[in-house]
């Protein structure tokens, strides 16, 4: 037989239960509303000040930001905005901290999730090749494949198919060293060889969207 008492400890355990499930699937925490509340508007002061003097963990909000970004069931602008939120953030917690970590952290995120699943292609001669081919249809200024996986030591031969020129490099604060391309005209290649192993996130300077990334392991 339930007693008065264990029947209102049950039900405050259940009633416990659905609140936190509903806080971990669905509300924003106090210190992301806050903070969007700063960026809308475009209180910086207050931005800095939340992030600064913060008694919650900002590293674990920004993470959380990720983690919700990531998930499959929203929208493009709704991962976007969370996205967006997440690196402002992570900004602002690099010039009150002097740590770049988060941020690197965030840009790499944002990176990869543009990115399709990494392969391992195979190679000739311990070359990978990777193509940037001529648009069809809504493909254009693509690398192809855009996310490899190579082996420290081995090399990757761009070839431009296209019938304009490329040309890129890995952002400095993402990548574990540097890569630059000449300008690449259409019939030529570039190839470089990677002796650091790391992860190399590229970019074309003239087709902003065009991306792609290397991950060098070790042997
Ligand atoms: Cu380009």
């Amino acid at each position: 037989m339930l007693t008065g008492t264990m029947f209102f400890r049950i039900a405050a355990i259940v009633a416990l239960f659905f609140l936190q499930f509903g806080v971990a699937h669905s509300a924003e925490s106090e210190f992301v509303k806050r903070f969007k509340d700063a960026l809308e508007k475009n209180d910086t002061q207050e931005m800095s000040l939340l992030v600064s003097t913060s008694r919650y963990s900002v590293p674990d909000e920004v993470r959380a930001l990720l983690t919700e970004a990531q998930r499959p069931d929203i929208s493009k602008e709704d991962k976007d905005a969370r996205y967006n939120v997440a690196e402002i953030m992570a900004r602002e917690y690099k010039d009150a901290k002097g740590e770049a970590g988060l941020l690197i952290e965030v840009k790499q995120a944002i990176f990869n999730a543009r990115l399709s699943t990494p392969i391992r292609p195979i190679l000739s001669n311990g070359v990978a090749e990777v193509r940037i081919p001529k648009p069809t249809g809504a493909s254009k200024n693509v690398f192809l494949p855009d996310n490899i996986v190579i082996k420290k030591g081995e090399a990757v031969r761009w070839i431009n198919d296209d019938a304009v020129m490329h040309v890129f490099s890995a952002l400095k604060l993402i990548s574990a060293d540097a890569i630059s391309s000449p300008k690449v005209e259409p019939s030529s290649k570039w190839e470089a060889r990677f002796e650091k192993p790391g992860e190399y996130y590229y970019i074309c300077f003239i087709h902003s969207s065009m991306i792609g990334k290397i991950t060098v392991e070790e042997k």
